[in-house]
């Protein structure tokens, strides 16, 4: 179906109230909240996986390595910030606890964390210092903390959730705003737990009480997003490889592994990467992916770290797609960011900065009669990305469009796409030049409302 019309509101990113000429479009279906319009914003954000892991060359810790082999003798919290800063980064999320337990705080809930170790004299809070150092540099900062905790005698028991909501508690409290929490999905399994060295299984839909956990992030850290498999504000997109579905519906209404109410730990892979066109919940997908083979920093993976061009790619596969390219950046043993690694973000920002820091042409907000939007380019102009988004603060509607170009003969096709949403941006395969530009809205749930339609001329 094609409405009749087609607005043009203000650019999302303004806080302007948009430039409806006509009556203000009727609200369509799920819509994002505060919290999450917040996040929408940021578009790439980072991962630093770092922890016990980093020294004992592991992805996962068994829960009984000695905490004192941390000692990243030339932590830069700064230095680390300043790399991810240098990609256009816009929040950087740290892993305050991985499976094996260790803290990265010197909690009060348990023995095995930084204070445990003889790095700054038992004083260091890795926490306190990359939150301080975010900060320092315009870098919202969140927090992963494993729910599954190989070391603690109490897993598997009522009495771990306490402690669990209770280091959750101290992330939330003591280091300033958050802006995400982050449950990975993977849970339960052999471990140490206290020397018991055994295989625990928890019952993933019951276990967590998780209803109970995000009740308490809310109070604590009301803007704060909540990510995990299933939400209940950021969805996994359902691969590690950083690319989200086309089309990448921000609706998405999960379904547990077993036909009933979706727990984190149920994943189901096309469903999460595509969503749910139209669904009843806005449950945006976030795409987390190492720029490494690991997600922790091992010494023969660093002839593997991802190339510019990679970087690239990815980011017009998650970004592009509307979702969130979640790069992890993992430091090494001295506590800062390898130099291959600040290399190829340092490449990944200046693209960015060189394509998207201003357009070609761009739509000017107005209300027009037709679904389509013509932008005069100006002369010898060429272009080869093109960037739509939806008002988002209306629903997504928007189910299929198409971008054309005239260059004085004929409107010729360039390019179609799906669903769009807080962003969709269109690579071509070459420069185009033209003398105009235009976007249809081909297929839509209700009247489409463009917040942007923009082109840019690639680095
Ligand atoms: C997974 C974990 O098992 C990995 O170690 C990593 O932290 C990844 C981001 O989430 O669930």
């Amino acid at each position: 179906m094609i409405s009749r019309r087609t607005f043009l509101s203000a650019a999302a990113a303004a806080t302007a109230a948009p430039a409806f000429a006509a009556s203000k479009p009727a609200l369509f279906g799920a819509l994002p909240s505060e919290r999450q319009l917040a996040w929408h914003k940021l578009e790439t954000t980072a991962f630093l996986h770092f922890s016990l892991n980093t020294f004992t060359d592991k992805e996962w810790g068994y829960g009984d390595e000695d905490p004192n082999l941390f000692q990243p003798a030339k932590f830069d919290p700064d230095a680390i910030v300043e790399a991810l800063a240098a990609a256009d980064m816009r929040g950087v999320i740290l892993t305050a606890k991985h499976h094996d337990g260790f803290c990265l705080w010197p909690t009060k809930t348990t023995e095995r964390s930084v204070k445990a170790s003889s790095w700054r004299n038992g004083q260091g809070d890795v926490v306190r210092d990359l939150a301080a150092a975010a900060k320092r540099h315009n870098l919202k900062f969140g927090v992963y903390l494993s729910p599954w905790d190989r070391n603690n005698a109490a897993y598997g028991t009522p009495a771990y959730i306490d402690i669990y909501r209770r280091q959750l508690t101290e992330l939330l409290t003591n280091y300033g705003p958050i802006f995400e929490v982050w449950h990975d999905g993977a849970n339960g399994g052999d471990g140490y737990y206290g020397g018991a060295r055994e295989k625990r299984t928890i019952d993933k839909h019951t276990y967590y009480d998780w209803p109970g956990t995000w009740d308490m992030i809310r109070k604590l850290q009301p803007e704060a997003v909540i990510f995990s498999d299933v939400g209940p504000d950021i969805r996994w997109v359902g691969n590690e490889r950083g690319i989200a579905g086309d089309p990448c519906w921000a609706t998405y209404d999960p379904v547990g592994m077993d036909g009933g109410p979706a727990s984190p730990g149920d994943v189901k892979s096309r469903e999460s990467a595509v969503g749910t066109k139209h669904g009843t919940k806005w449950l945006p997908a976030e795409c987390d992916v190492s720029i490494r083979r690991g997600w922790f920093w091992h010494e023969n993976e660093t002839a593997g770290v991802k190339t510019p061009e990679q970087l690239k790619t990815l980011y017009y596969q998650s970004t592009g797609r509307g979702a969130h390219f979640l790069l992890n950046v993992p430091p090494n043993r001295d506590g800062l960011i390898d130099a291959p690694d600040i290399a190829s973000l340092k490449a990944h920002g200046e693209y960015l900065r060189k394509t998207f820091g201003k357009p070609v042409a761009q739509a000017s907000a107005k209300a027009l009669a037709k679904p389509e939007i013509e932008i005069d380019l100006p002369h010898d102009a060429k272009f080869s990305v093109i960037r739509v988004r939806e008002d988002i603060r209306l629903g997504q509607r928007v189910e299929a469009i198409a971008v054309e170009s005239f260059d004085g003969g004929e409107w010729k096709p360039l390019a179609t796409a799906t669903s769009v949403g807080p962003r969709r941006i269109i690579r071509l395969d070459a420069q185009v030049s033209a003398a105009k530009l235009r976007i249809k809205v081909t297929q839509t749930a209700a009247p489409p409302v463009i917040s942007e339609f923009a082109a840019f001329a690639e680095a």
